[in-house]
């Protein structure tokens, strides 16, 4: 069997990076890893494909829409749920892709998170594993089996896409160059990638 290779470059959007809403430390490093392996995947005529984190201004995921305060936990859709600051709302530049990512590398943009009613960390499913988005399916149709993946955050939309990807059948890389974590609780990105390699993804 023939292994097909397609790179998932996760929510690197304007506000998980400096200045953001819901930026995450040194989150702009991520942009240059980034380029550097889409172009090296373009360049073997692998696809490269982008998630959105992609809300509407009613998202339940959203503090001010819950009354609740931002960084605390609660429950949403019967799941746990941090309250998080509002974010990536539907074509805001907070949700446009960061500037400095070269977007001529991309073949493929894929939004998720646009039911207010649930959160959407994995670009797969939503978090209740009710509903998929079209990367599954997308992939399948490139006849991907394996993946590489980086992006943000560690410990949210990347482990949520890394463990929904190993558990889909595909083959999966971590960059771990490539990812920062929220961290709401100091140790929440390594604990992650460790959680992803026991799975069975291989941590760069
Ligand atoms: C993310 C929190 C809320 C992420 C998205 O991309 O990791 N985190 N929405
Ligand atoms: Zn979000």
């Amino acid at each position: 069997m023939t292994t097909r290779q397609a790179l998932l470059l996760i929510d690197l959007q304007n506000d998980f990076c400096r200045g953001g809403a819901l930026a995450v430390s040194e989150g702009d490093d991520t942009i240059a890893v980034a380029n550097h392996y889409a172009a090296e995947f373009s360049r073997r005529q692998q696809p490269v494909v982008a998630t959105l984190d992609w809300h509407p201004a009613s998202h339940g995921s959203f503090a001010s829409n819950a009354a609740q305060q931002p960084w605390s936990l609660g429950e949403l859709a019967g799941l746990p749920q941090v309250w998080w600051p509002a974010h990536c709302v539907q074509h805001t530049h907070g949700a446009e892709l960061h500037p400095a990512l070269d977007q001529r590398f991309l073949t493929d943009r894929v939004c998720k998170g646009e039911d207010p009613l649930v959160d959407s960390y994995s670009g797969f499913y939503d978090n209740g594993h009710r509903k998929k988005t079209n990367l599954d399916t997308l992939l399948k149709s490139y006849g991907i089996t394996a993946l590489t993946i980086m992006g943000l955050a560690t410990d949210y939309c990347v482990k949520f896409s890394v463990l929904d990807a190993l558990s889909l059948g595909y083959t999966v890389t971590v960059i771990s160059a490539g990812c920062r974590g929220v961290n709401l609780t100091a140790g929440d990105a390594e604990r992650a990638l460790t959680e992803m390699a026991a799975k069975g993804a291989v941590i760069l």
